[in-house]
């Protein structure tokens, strides 16, 4: 949804949802959440802030994300990923997590750290790199009182099917090779 489309719908008040990263090399991913809640026209504010190198700002963030008005926070982080679980343990509502793909053990550091969360404070881990999973999360979270938003999403999932049924078609049409070749 482009922004002037959002100014006339009313969608661009307050963030209502936290994007935030443990490094900037987060970014690649974390930007697929952006582009989805931007895409459904969810107002979202981004950061990179590290628990670990500057806990006070951290600890900041954490503790201001409700007053500012939050509802969901969307945390990625890699290797000995604690930023979602840490969010989790501050900010009363959803956190959703995305474990960052890394070098050394192929991104199943940050899904154990941010997936194994102790009883009593979840996180909604995503997949390896689910950055587009973590922002329709975040959209259908919000979409629970939000009929106007539910019906974007149920027109996305509409648009989903049709790519598929689509590509069904090229591929009776055209048959397989001619599919690989073309695509
Ligand atoms: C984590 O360490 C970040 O989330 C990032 O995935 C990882 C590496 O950070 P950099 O060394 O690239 O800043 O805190």
């Amino acid at each position: 949804m482009e922004r002037d489309e959002m100014q006339r719908e009313g969608m661009t008040g307050a963030p209502c949802v936290g994007i935030v990263m443990g490094s900037d090399s987060d970014m690649p991913v974390m930007a697929k959440a952006a582009d989805i809640l931007e895409e459904l026209g969810v107002p979202y504010e981004m950061a990179i802030i590290s628990a670990h190198r500057e806990p006070d700002v951290f600890f900041e963030y954490a503790k201001s994300a409700e007053e500012k008005g939050f509802k969901v926070i969307i945390a990625g982080a890699g290797m000995a990923a604690h930023l979602p679980g840490m969010c989790a343990a501050i900010f009363p509502m959803p956190v959703i997590g995305i474990p960052m793909h890394t070098s050394s053990l192929g991104g199943r550091d940050s899904l154990y750290s941010i997936v194994q969360m102790p009883s009593g404070i979840p996180v909604a881990t995503v997949a390896i790199n689910g950055g587009a999973n973590a922002g329709l999360l975040a959209a259908k979270i919000l979409a629970t009182s939000d009929p106007a938003l539910l019906q974007r999403l149920k027109d996305y999932s509409a648009g989903l099917k049709e790519q598929v049924v689509a590509k069904d078609a090229k591929l009776k049409e055209q048959g397989y090779k001619a599919y690989l070749q073309n695509k």
